[in-house]
């Protein structure tokens, strides 16, 4: 059984590469960066200097979790937590918490396409919070969330923090966000985090650290490809490459070719790249609060409150199933 999973996610992993690396421009999946050591270079991403998204949340939460918890826990009526691409916890560990102090009886569904972080959570979340029900999913955001809705019907806070929304451009997070609902009731809430424009160079250095973290996060998803799809990149001829444009709210990471190549996917399928041609690697969208206010009404939710850092760099905004 275990075996069969195996093979089939290299089935489905080699189709996303094969398909994005023949498009043109060329793109990889994003969500392909977090293999085992893809989840260790994020964690050295968040502890840059320049990575100041972790450090707002980490403030939000660390301040406000309280207040977060009482819009949500009411008594008598039961509710779940599930959180979307968990992560390491650290920043919703402080919401549960206060919420756990309201409610002892709820259950978090921790989501993540990283199999490692889902163990580790299962692992290390019960020594943080004694008695806490935990349900591990391993997986995409939609299949799992639809997985949680089949082990328990009650009323549902889903987290979906980190900014990890800005993995999408602006229409592809609507769309999401519209699914998301569908799985959702009239009394159920999301806790969505947005990075918010700023100024542009702060956000730009954010996507280029000094000590490389951010290179090496997007050259190891060219490792991981030789690594389990038998190619032979060679990272040497990649060029990290971060832009962002203020006008659209798009920090883009692309690797650039430094000279014309033939890459080796297996033995018989290859990729050749111009001189200067780009892979499209990650996307990550910064927002003004009027269009996180829009996303939501496009979506079918009600922001019901914001919860800012004290620089107002970073939101989480509190939305309603409307
Ligand atoms: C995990 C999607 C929020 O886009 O800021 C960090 C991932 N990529 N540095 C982000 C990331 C490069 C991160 N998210």
């Amino acid at each position: 059984m275990q075996l069969v999973t195996a093979t089939k996610n290299t089935t489905k992993f080699f189709k996303d590469v094969m398909e994005g690396l023949r498009s043109s421009p060329k793109r990889l999946d994003s969500k392909y960066f977090y293999d085992d050591r893809g989840d260790e270079l994020f964690q050295q991403i968040m502890n840059c200097e320049e990575y100041y998204l972790t450090n707002c949340e980490m403030e939000i939460l660390q301040t406000q979790s309280a207040a977060i918890a009482s819009a949500i826990v009411k008594p008598g009526n039961n509710f779940d937590v599930v959180e979307l691409g968990a992560g390491d916890c650290s920043k919703s560990l402080h919401l549960l918490k206060a919420i756990f102090k309201l409610d002892k009886d709820f259950t978090f569904f921790p989501i993540d396409i990283s199999k490692h972080v889902i163990d580790l959570i299962q692992k290390d979340l019960p020594r943080q919070i004694n008695g806490l029900n935990i349900y591990g999913l391993n997986g995409e955001y939609l299949e799992m969330l639809k997985k949680s809705n089949q082990v328990s019907a009650r009323r549902k806070l889903v987290l979906f923090m980190g900014s990890n929304i800005g993995n999408m451009n602006y229409q592809q997070s609507i769309a999401f966000c519209k699914e998301v609902r569908s799985c959702l009731n009239r009394e159920d809430y999301l806790l969505v985090g947005f990075d918010l424009k700023k100024d542009p160079q702060i956000i730009l250095d954010a996507y280029n650290d000094r000590q490389g973290a951010t290179r090496a996060f997007n050259l190891n998803l060219l490792k991981r490809i030789n690594k389990e799809l038998n190619a032979d990149f060679a990272l040497n001829n990649f060029k990290h490459f971060p832009v962002y444009n203020p006008e659209s709210g798009e920090c883009k990471s692309y690797l650039v070719s430094n000279c014309r190549q033939r890459v080796f996917i297996g033995d018989t399928e290859f990729i050749d790249f111009e001189e200067y041609e780009t892979i499209d690697m990650e996307i990550s969208s910064k927002y003004s609060l009027h269009q996180t206010n829009e996303i939501a009404k496009l979506s079918g939710f009600k922001p019901v409150e914001y919860f800012f850092d004290h620089k107002h760099w970073f939101v989480d905004v509190l939305w309603k199933y409307a």
